[in-house]
């Protein structure tokens, strides 16, 4: 059989050869990707097949519908709106200004916020972007931030670095001092947050995980917060889906600034939005108000101070996510969430395995393999070989991100897909059986990540076992619904 490559490159090749249209009279922009770019259409036809045909653990993915994808593929694609509703640099923004004013208020409304209390900029690129807006917006550079620590579940944006070296630009601009969770609970440890940040005083805290099976005590951090005269930022990127479904606490009932990207569990596009206080802060000690100073600071720094024009086309397409994520529908998705989510914990720990923290109260379990002997990236690799995707992990005390100790696994994207519990206690048993290859393949491979990776690749007898368990989840994959386009 011809690998998908050389098709590619034959393909290629003829197009090469053969110009599509004599003239550029012939050519009317109407043509489908099929026909103009066969090359790319073959690649957007492989990664459907992909994604059907595999199981999507990776915690921050999810399959957005049909409705939330169209509008990115429509006419606000080609209009440039540097600016806000009403104060737009260039001309015809008439439309988009509604558009942008309609996503303003879905946002708000999906979180349940009071419009004068709350305001939302939807234009970040991405939850990245949207954090160093904030950042941008609020602090002065080498101001001090505090975040929690990569390894311990945090995001490279809430100020990253090792030892040798400031990794994230949110730690190169900004002074951090990571927070970190109890290495015996798994738990934040915001009892040590609280006596860092009164010897460390940074300016702004953030309440945000990547990797934490459990809710964040944001009233613990707000007190902290106030404590320290820090701003309280809440990155709820990954949660964003349950807090709009009210299935788990709300940062918004104590951050001052609140991020998030569109596209976990949210379900829409991928793209941010920054929510940000405004109205009466408080009294002064005369009496008189004092108001929040939130929203130009942050608006100015989205725009003009990081980004040019809005990506409209997927502003439209996050409006829609945001109307089904008002919806009883969306609700009931994000139940089932953290019941798969919590069914998996359930029965990785009946088959012995160690879950970090002991199990989970959101959308993802993190599985610590070390006790098991063997680590993340070599388990992570047989499962991507038997089309199961996740991520490999740090765990509590791990010393290296390369070869990590843990896996995160999420359920977000296979519950879109139509997973119930019953179904995730079979992806537990296709995640045993694969930790049960790559443990057995440990105890003949080479010592390094990549001589475990070319033993497994080459050697028959694992193969065998990949093969055979690749088939079956395949088989099973293939029996749940995709949403989106048929063929995209
Ligand atoms: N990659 C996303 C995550 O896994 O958390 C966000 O950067």
């Amino acid at each position: 059989m011809l690998s998908t490559f050389r098709v590619l490159r034959r393909v290629s090749v003829r197009l090469a050869l053969t110009p599509r249209y004599e003239s550029v009279s012939q050519w009317s922009g109407r043509e489908p990707v099929s026909q103009d770019d066969p090359v790319v259409y073959a690649l957007m036809q492989k990664e459907k097949d992909r994604q059907v045909a595999g199981l999507e653990l990776v915690a921050s993915e999810n399959f957005a519908s049909r409705a939330a994808l169209e509008p990115m593929a429509s006419c606000f694609n080609n209009k440039y709106s540097e600016g806000y509703p009403g104060q737009r640099y260039y001309g015809g923004n008439e439309v988009v200004d509604e558009l942008e004013k309609l996503c303003q208020k879905r946002a708000l409304e999906a979180f349940r916020l009071n419009p004068e209390k709350w305001g939302v900029n939807v234009q970040p690129y991405s939850g990245s972007p949207a954090n160093f807006a904030v950042y941008t917006a609020l602090l002065q550079p080498h101001d001090r931030i505090m975040g929690l620590d990569l390894p311990d579940g945090g995001h490279l944006t809430h100020g990253f670095m090792t030892d040798m070296r400031r990794v994230s630009a949110t730690s190169i601009y900004f002074e951090s001092m990571p927070y970190r969770i109890n290495s015996e609970t798994g738990i934040i440890d915001y009892d040590k947050l609280h006596e860092t940040a009164r010897l460390f005083r940074p300016k702004l805290i953030i309440a945000g995980t990547s990797a934490y099976a459990r809710l964040i005590d944001y009233k613990r951090m707000r007190d902290t917060c106030d404590e320290v005269k820090a701003y309280l930022m809440a990155d709820m990127a990954h949660i964003a889906g349950l807090v709009a479904a009210n299935v788990i606490p709300s940062p918004f009932d104590y951050a001052d600034v609140v991020t998030t990207t569109t596209h976990k569990t949210l379900r829409g596009p991928r793209s941010a939005m920054i929510f940000y206080r405004i109205g009466i802060k408080g009294h002064d000690k005369k009496g008189n108000e004092v108001k929040y100073n939130l929203e130009r600071p942050i608006n100015s720094a989205v725009f003009p101070g990081l980004q040019g024009g809005p990506h409209n086309h997927t502003i439209a397409g996050v409006a829609v996510a945001l109307r089904q994520a008002a919806t009883p529908m969306f609700r009931e998705y994000q139940q089932q969430v953290l019941a798969n989510a919590n069914v998996m914990a359930k029965c990785l720990l009946d088959k012995g395995y160690a879950v970090v923290s002991g199990g989970t109260e959101t959308h993802l379990v993190l599985l610590d393999l070390r006790p098991k002997g063997i680590d993340g990236a070599r388990i992570d690799f047989v499962m991507e070989q038997c089309n199961i995707t996740a991520n490999k992990n740090t765990c509590p005390g791990d010393k290296s991100a390369v070869t990590p100790g843990g896996l995160r696994l999420g359920a977000p994207a296979l519950t879109t897909r139509g997973f119930k519990e019953s179904d995730f206690e079979k992806v537990v048993e296709f995640i045993d059986l694969a930790v049960k290859i790559g443990l057995e393949a440990y105890k003949t491979a080479g010592a390094t990540v990549k001589e475990f990776k070319d033993f497994v690749k080459t050697d028959g007898s694992t193969q065998e076992k990949i093969q055979s368990l690749k088939s079956d989840v395949e088989k099973f994959s293939r029996t749940f619904p995709m949403p989106g386009l048929d063929d995209r």
